[in-house]
């Protein structure tokens, strides 16, 4: 009974170690761009907000809905928007990582099913801190009709040339 009691506290303070690491981290504005029918990628974005004192990378994301997520940015060259694969984004303590129309975005490629506006999204994040501690971070994102705002019918097209090339 002596023994118990000891090692009882221990095991509580391993799992809860283990299982809120991410959960520190704070999610915001996170949805993805409605797509015309037959179109095989779609776009998220989202902003990630790291208030803990721990640094974090995050180092892939996956999703029920779709075959593949891959991080991309968008760079301006020659007048040309060009999409570049980021294989990881680091997240300083206090810092912020922005996925946003014309910068740095999700792409959600081969959807099993057509999403609509209204739908919701399971996303995984996985994540690994200063230690290379592993820990993930489940979100629900809604998929809403693009604004006028972030409507840009060339991007769109270059997602799909895009994904092509894979
Ligand atoms: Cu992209």
């Amino acid at each position: 009974m002596m023994a118990l009691t000891k090692i009882f506290p221990l095991v509580l303070l391993l799992l809860i170690t283990t299982t809120t690491a991410a959960d520190k981290l704070d999610v915001h504005n996170a949805w993805a761009r409605e797509t015309p029918p037959g179109t095989r990628v779609m776009a998220a974005y989202l902003t990630l907000k790291n208030p803990s004192a721990k640094g974090y990378t995050l180092t892939g994301l996956s999703s029920p809905d779709f075959k593949r997520i891959e991080m991309h940015r968008t760079e301006q060259h020659d007048g040309m928007s060009k999409m570049l694969s980021v294989p990881q984004v680091t997240l300083s303590s206090k810092g912020n990582a922005v996925f946003q129309p014309g910068g740095m975005h999700l792409m959600l490629i081969s959807p099993k099913k057509r999403l609509r506006a209204g739908d919701n999204i399971t996303l995984t994040l996985f994540f690994s801190d200063e230690h290379s501690t592993k820990s993930s971070l489940e979100i629900s994102l809604p998929v809403k009709k693009a604004t006028a705002n972030t409507r840009h019918t060339l991007h769109n097209e270059q997602h799909d040339s895009h994904s092509r090339q894979h």
